[in-house]
C-alpha cells in the first residue's frame, strides 16, 4: 500500500516560509492575476491564488476581463502591468478564449515578471540551468518528490505528456537532478511497458484514470498532475488511484496533491521576483 504524499501539507510549509521571509525582511511584493472569461475551473484556481497571496502577505491585483476581450485590450493591460512598480509578478490564467493568441500574450509579459516561467526567455534559461523562476507545476512536483526523501539521481523517470507547460519542463527538472528521463506521448509504442520501468512516474495527460496498475512498477513514486472534472462534478486525476495506490510506493492524491503545490511555488516565485526587482 502506497504512502500518500500530502500536497496540502507540503504546500502549507512553503507558503509559511514565504510569509515568514516577507514579514521578517519587510518585503513589498505584488502579484497581478488576469483571468479572461468564465471558465469555472479557472475561477477556482484564481480564487485559491488570491487566498494564498493574502496568507503570505503578497498584495494581489485581480483583473477579470470579459469573454470577448480582444487581443489589443489584453496586450494593453499587460503593458500597463509591466510598467507598474507595485506589480512584481504577472500571471495570465490559461486557457484563454479562442480569439486570443496565448503565445503572443505570454511573450508580451516582461520576463522579469513572468512568475509562471512560460516566456521563451525563461524557458531557455531553464534549459541551460541558469534561471530565476521555475515553472510552478513542475517545480511543485519536484518538491513532492523531495518530500519522500528519495533522491532522483540515477532513477528511471518517465513523464507522460509533452506540453510546454508541464511535460517538457518536468522532464528538464528531473534531468537537472540526474534522473534518466523518458518522455511518453500519444505516439509512444507500448506505453505500459515504458511506464513500468519508472521509479518515478509523472502523469500529465489530461485523461481521467489513464494510468492503471499494470503500468506501474512495484514501489514507484507516482505523481498525478491531472485534474479532470467528471460529469458528477467530482475531481479525478490521470491515475486510477484505487488500484495504483495498491502497487506504488508513494502516490499523490487529487485533489490535495499537485494543485496546491502549483500555488505554493507561485508564491515563492512572486517573492523572488520582488526581491530581484527591488535590487535594481
Ligand atoms: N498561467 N495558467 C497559468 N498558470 C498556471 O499555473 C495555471 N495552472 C493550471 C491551469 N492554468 C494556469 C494552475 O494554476 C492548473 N492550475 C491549478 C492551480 C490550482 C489548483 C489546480 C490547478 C488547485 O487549487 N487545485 C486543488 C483543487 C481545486 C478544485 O477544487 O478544483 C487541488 O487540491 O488539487
Amino acid at each position: 500500500m502506497a504512502q500518500i504524499i500530502d500536497g496540502k501539507a507540503v504546500s502549507a510549509a512553503i507558503k509559511e516560509q514565504v510569509r515568514d521571509e516577507i514579514a521578517r525582511d519587510n518585503i513589498k511584493a505584488g502579484l497581478a492575476v488576469v483571468i479572461v472569461g468564465n471558465d469555472p475551473a479557472s475561477r477556482v484556481y484564481v480564487n485559491n491564488k488570491k487566498k494564498a497571496c493574502e496568507f503570505c502577505g503578497i498584495q494581489s491585483f485581480e483583473y477579470a476581463l470579459p469573454e470577448e476581450t480582444s487581443m489589443q485590450e489584453l496586450l494593453e493591460l499587460i503593458d500597463t502591468l509591466n510598467n507598474d512598480k507595485n506589480v512584481n509578478g504577472i500571471l495570465v490564467q490559461l486557457p484563454l478564449p479562442k480569439q486570443l493568441d496565448e503565445k503572443a500574450v505570454i511573450e508580451r509579459i516582461s520576463p522579469q515578471k513572468d512568475v509562471d516561467a512560460f516566456h521563451e526567455t525563461n524557458v531557455g534559461k531553464i534549459m541551460i540551468g541558469n534561471y530565476s523562476f521555475l515553472p510552478c507545476t513542475p517545480a511543485g512536483c519536484m518538491e513532492l518528490i523531495h518530500s519522500t526523501g528519495i533522491s532522483v539521481s540515477g532513477k528511471e523517470c518517465v513523464v507522460i505528456g509533452r506540453s510546454n507547460i508541464v511535460g517538457k519542463p518536468m522532464a528538464m527538472l528531473l534531468l537537472h537532478e540526474n534522473g534518466t528521463v523518458t518522455i511518453c506521448h500519444s505516439r509512444t509504442k507500448d506505453l505500459a511497458e515504458v511506464c513500468r520501468r519508472a521509479d518515478i512516474l509523472v502523469a500529465a495527460v489530461g485523461k481521467p484514470n489513464f494510468v492503471t496498475a499494470d503500468m506501474v512498477k512495484e514501489g514507484a513514486i507516482v505523481i498525478d498532475v491531472g485534474i479532470n472534472r467528471l460529469e458528477n462534478g467530482k475531481l479525478c486525476g490521470d491515475v486510477k488511484f484505487d488500484e495504483v495506490s495498491e502497487k506504488a510506493g508513494w502516490i499523490t492524491p487529487v485533489p490535495g496533491g499537485v494543485g496546491p503545490m502549483t500555488i505554493a511555488v507561485l508564491m515563492k516565485n512572486t517573492l523572488t521576483a520582488a526581491k530581484l526587482q527591488n535590487k535594481t
